[in-house]
């Protein structure tokens, strides 16, 4: 039985979504479908299994677009439009939801805010060398005791002349150990929320790594410690409140309702391929109905998360689409995604858990993805909300 280290992937569109997109869109996809081919199948399951962050695809990913796919031209980026943002998510993805991790955090959580609360000066210094790679970025926005409730954090700034002083922790920081820089949200003494660029060599700053991370083993998770770091006041975004990063989650967000689409059509391709090949009571187990059963249902769901993606996309290309139907995208195709895993698996049976196939490393990774970003729940929560006008969180 070959597996699905292989480059027989084939791209899956039931509904003739292709026909929805334009040559840009496609010739994103293409690329980017490439690149994954070469860069990052080969070489994902030895450094999953090793526990360890792939560094030099940063360049890659730079190369390719990959960050900031639909910030301005003018800084480096890419002027694509949110689909093509969203397509290229989905490719990343495809190959790993760690690699989609360095690029969502590069891209949606440190350039987006740059670019959206930053000043001219900051988006002129910081973008263009995040966009080609020289630079690298994390976002710190979750405590050790406030990860689905934000607003409660504890990581204070204090005023002390041209500066102000950081104190406080980050946890399961995507990208810290390896950042060189940090947005980092913290509480002024008037209690409201402020972000502010910062500079990970300024003393008082550390990132030890998290270890022991049976999910999004290729994506290298740290802390963030700040004990007295002196920052330049310039520093500071204006924009007061959660609101700010919870503006980049919603970027982020997107991407991800994309991306996890990614995850499962590769599960989806590698289950699809055994069904044909496996042969148990002299037939491939494809003829079987319960094996059709499973694949059936799960290019009916890929197929649906398609259509929600591609409308969410056209809503966003025309600065329509609300925080509740991001919501709504990324818990669905994210847990659509993590049971076509399991179904993918079940298909290809006892091989199915090794790593000569790639879905247990994308079941293992879609409960991070799962997890981050706004737990399912709290997606639940907030379309809850937004469909009653009752807040359930508290
Ligand atoms: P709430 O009172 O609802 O809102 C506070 C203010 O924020 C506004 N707002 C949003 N603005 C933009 N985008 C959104 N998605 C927004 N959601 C809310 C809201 O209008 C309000 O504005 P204003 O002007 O009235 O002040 O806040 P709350 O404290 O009740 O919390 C709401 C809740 C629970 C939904 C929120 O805190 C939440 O989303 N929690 C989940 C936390 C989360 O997602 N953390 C992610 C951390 S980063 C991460 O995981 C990166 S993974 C990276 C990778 O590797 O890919
Ligand atoms: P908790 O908030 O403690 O939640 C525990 C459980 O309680 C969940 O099931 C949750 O749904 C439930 N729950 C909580 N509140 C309610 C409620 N009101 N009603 C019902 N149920 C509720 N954060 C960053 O800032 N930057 C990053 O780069 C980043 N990268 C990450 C990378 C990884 C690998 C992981 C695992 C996490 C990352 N995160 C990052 C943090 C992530 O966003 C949080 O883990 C997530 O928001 C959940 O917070 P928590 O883990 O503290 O869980």
């Amino acid at each position: 039985m070959s597996s699905n280290k292989t480059d027989r992937y084939q791209h899956h569109d039931y509904f003739q979504m292709d026909e929805l997109l334009d040559e840009n869109h496609l010739l994103a996809r293409e690329a980017v479908q490439a690149w994954v081919k070469q860069e990052v199948s080969p070489i994902i399951e030895e450094y999953a299994e090793k526990a360890e962050c792939p560094t030099h695809l940063f360049k890659g990913l730079a190369e390719i677009g990959a960050f900031g796919p639909s910030l301005p031209e003018k800084y480096g980026c890419g002027g694509m439009d949110e689909i093509a943002y969203g397509i290229i998510m989905q490719e990343l993805e495809r190959g790993d939801s760690g690699i989609r991790s360095m690029a969502s955090v590069q891209g949606s959580l440190v350039m987006y805010p740059i670019f959206k609360f930053g000043t001219e000066e900051h988006r002129k210094k910081y973008l263009p060398k995040l966009a080609s790679g020289e630079l690298i970025g994390c976002f710190g926005l979750t405590e050790p005791d406030f990860g689905s409730n934000p607003g409660g954090m504890i990581t204070t700034i204090k005023e002390d002349g041209n500066e102000v002083i950081l104190n406080g922790s980050k946890m399961w920081i995507t990208n810290s150990p390896v950042a060189d820089l940090a947005i980092v949200w913290a509480k002024d003494e008037t209690g409201k929320i402020r972000g502010l660029i910062l500079d990970m060599d300024l003393p008082g700053v550390s990132a030890p790594e998290i270890k022991g991370k049976w999910s999004l083993r290729a994506s290298v998770t740290g802390e963030l410690v700040f004990e007295d770091v002196r920052v330049p006041k310039e520093q500071l975004f204006e924009v007061r409140g959660l609101k700010g990063p919870l503006s980049c989650l919603s970027k982020a967000r997107y991407g991800i309702a994309w991306g996890a689409v990614g995850a499962a059509l590769d599960c989806y391709d590698s289950a699809l391929r055994y069904s044909k090949e496996r042969v148990q009571f002299d037939k491939p187990i494809g003829q079987f109905q319960l094996t059709q059963k499973k694949l059936a249902e799960m290019i009916t769901e890929i197929t649906k998360a398609q259509l929600l993606n591609w409308r969410l996309g056209t809503l966003a290309n025309q600065g329509k689409v609300s925080p509740a139907q991001i919501s709504m995208a990324k818990r669905n195709n994210v847990a659509m995604a993590l049971d076509v895993a399991r179904e993918s698996r079940q298909i290809h049976g006892g091989m199915g858990i090794t790593n000569e196939y790639p879905i247990m490393r994308h079941m293992m990774n879609l409960e991070t993805v799962l997890t981050y970003e706004g737990t399912h729940d709290i997606h639940l929560l907030i379309t809850g909300n937004d469909v009653t006008g009752f807040n359930a969180f508290k």
